[in-house]
């Protein structure tokens, strides 16, 4: 009894230890933008973190290939529609490459294991009562694969327009397959009301409350003028509904129907789904409600972030004002650019990005204060502690208080990244860079060269921060981290979170490396 008991607890422990995060499956109708590229590294940062933290961390992205959209953006190029997404595809693979993104999985809808997958789901609606065949009249939005009322379209120019996305519209009269959509407006409200941070952050929630209370009609979940989807099982004349067959990622990419699998046992249901706030609609009302509907359990949240904006516009494909992230990666680095979209698109909120700015960013934050920081300390350690960790020290007050400043935030650290908050994250860690460069030069060690152990605990003290920050600055910007702690010889694999309660983790007498520098001064440019 007891023995079950200590196992529940243990199992508890371990399914906690579980952290699935997933980025949108990007639209492979044009190459990657600066705005896939932000999503992506934000969910690269919580799940380095989580990794960091001990957790076991199951990181989805990929792309979605299926739908008007795409065949028509094949059909503009010529291409044959498969052909064309492979070719598409292949470069957000390359992207994930290209910005150090520690994903699991890279999933696309073409795959024999979705397809299969959306149709058992398809079925499983259908054996629930929930699919029903009629017709649709309506506005449909072929750029946001979206179905509009009358009351979310207006005209300018004599041009049909989506109120929200502002992309043009189109009039669909066709047979279609519905989704009791309709059914689930209590359900969905309850479902929100009980669970008041599975859609974050707060100011988007209101927005998704308000549209399921306006009423839910039942959703069009197939389409029969086109071919280019998944079939919908037994009706060949129809294909399923790209966003009921893309938002089945999440899912299929686990292997569901089988739930019995480790994959789908250990992590679903998802942590958490990170995505733009302009396919809110479909995440936290669609996807609830077909999970409801299909008896599934739902995500534990949907994080809504705000849009890079270019001048005042979303950077989109559509509106031709893209940003080129391998553009910037190649004129300033990838770690720069990770560095700055965390720290200076303020997270939930839309955020400009200027070249400009991310010159600030190295400089100042960078090199100045990380890359500094790490120089200095390294140089005179080796000219007064003969190039090691030194032996003998003796912590005093001063020192004592700077080390257990990071010790007595882990726990709100762990917090704040649950909740989202990477803001506060950046501030404790640019915070605590300018007060141990401070404490550097107010504890003034090249005068305590009479006073070894004094000399030698400053610089230990030292060490033992850069080492702590440079932990913490690895699900940001991790190349350079692991480059700061090669300083220790601390690799990759031997990075625990929980080490930073210790302040005595550097060994006493190691060999201190030499670095090269870590980040290069820019030259203003003006933009
Ligand atoms: O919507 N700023 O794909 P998509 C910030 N296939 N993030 C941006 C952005 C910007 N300017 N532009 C794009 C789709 N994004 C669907 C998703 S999921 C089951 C299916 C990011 O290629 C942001 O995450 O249009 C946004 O939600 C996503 O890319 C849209 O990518």
């Amino acid at each position: 009894m007891k023995s079950h008991y200590l196992l529940n607890l243990m199992m508890k422990y371990l399914m906690d230890k579980n952290f699935y995060i997933t980025t949108p499956i990007y639209y492979p109708s044009a190459k990657p933008h600066m705005g896939h590229a932000y999503s992506s590294i934000i969910a690269d940062f919580f799940a380095r973190f989580k990794r960091l933290d001990g957790f076991n961390v199951n990181f989805l992205t990929g792309t979605d290939e299926h739908g008007l959209k795409i065949q028509k953006a094949a059909e503009q190029k010529n291409v044959e529609t498969l052909k064309f997404c492979n070719d598409i595809s292949k470069t957000f693979r390359d992207l994930s490459k290209i910005l150090n993104l520690t994903n699991t999985d890279f999933i696309r809808t073409t795959e024999e294991r979705h397809k299969s997958s959306v149709q058992y789901l398809w079925k499983e609606l259908e054996k629930n009562g929930e699919i029903y065949l009629s017709k649709y009249s309506g506005w449909y939005s072929v750029s946001d694969e979206a179905f509009y009322s009358y009351d979310e379209v207006e005209e300018i120019n004599g041009k049909k327009q989506a109120i929200i996305s502002k992309s043009s519209v189109e009039w669909m009269d066709e047979e279609s397959y519905f989704f009791r959509l309709s059914k689930w407006e209590k359900p969905l409200l309850d479902y929100y009301n009980n669970n008041p941070n599975f859609i974050s952050p707060p100011s988007r929630k209101n927005e998704v409350i308000s549209f399921v209370k306006s009423g839910l009609k039942d959703l069009s979940i197939s389409r029969k003028s086109f071919s280019w989807g998944i079939q919908v099982p037994n009706d060949k004349d129809h294909v399923i509904y790209v966003w009921l067959d893309a938002l089945a990622n999440y899912i299929s990419a686990l292997n569901y129907p089988d739930t019995n699998n480790d994959l789908f046992k250990n992590f679903w249901p998802a942590s958490i789904h990170l995505i733009g706030k302009d396919i809110l609609r479909f995440h936290a009302v669609y996807w609830p409600a077909f999970l409801l509907a299909a008896k599934i359990k739902l995500p534990k949240k949907i994080y809504g972030h705000g849009w890079i904006l270019s001048g005042d516009e979303k950077m989109s494909k559509s509106k031709g004002n893209i940003l080129d992230p391998i553009e910037i990666i190649n004129k300033y680095g990838l770690d720069p650019l990770r560095y700055y979209l965390i720290k200076e698109v303020s997270f939930g909120n839309d955020g400009n990005i200027s070249q400009k700015r991310l010159e600030d960013c190295i400089n100042s934050d960078l090199a100045n204060n990380f890359g500094n920081l790490c120089q200095r300390v390294v140089a005179f350690a080796q000219k007064n502690c003969g190039g090691k960790v030194p032996n003998k020290i003796d912590f005093k007050e001063e020192d004592l208080k700077i080390l257990d400043n990071i010790k007595s935030n882990l726990n709100s650290i762990r917090e704040k990244i649950d909740n989202q908050d990477i803001n506060y994250y950046i501030d404790f860690i640019v915070n605590t860079l300018f007060e141990t460069n401070k404490y550097f030069n107010d504890q003034e060690p090249w005068k305590k060269k009479n006073d070894i152990i004094r000399l030698n605990t400053i610089v230990y003290t030292t060490l033992e921060i850069v080492r702590k920050i440079s932990y913490l600055l690895y699900p940001i910007i991790p190349q350079s981290s692991l480059k700061a702690l090669m300083i220790f010889n601390i690799k990759e694999s031997e990075l625990k979170f929980s080490t930073l309660e210790n302040h005595n983790y550097l060994k006493k007498n190691s060999d201190l490396n030499k670095i090269d520098i870590l980040f290069k001064k820019i030259e203003k440019t003006n933009d």
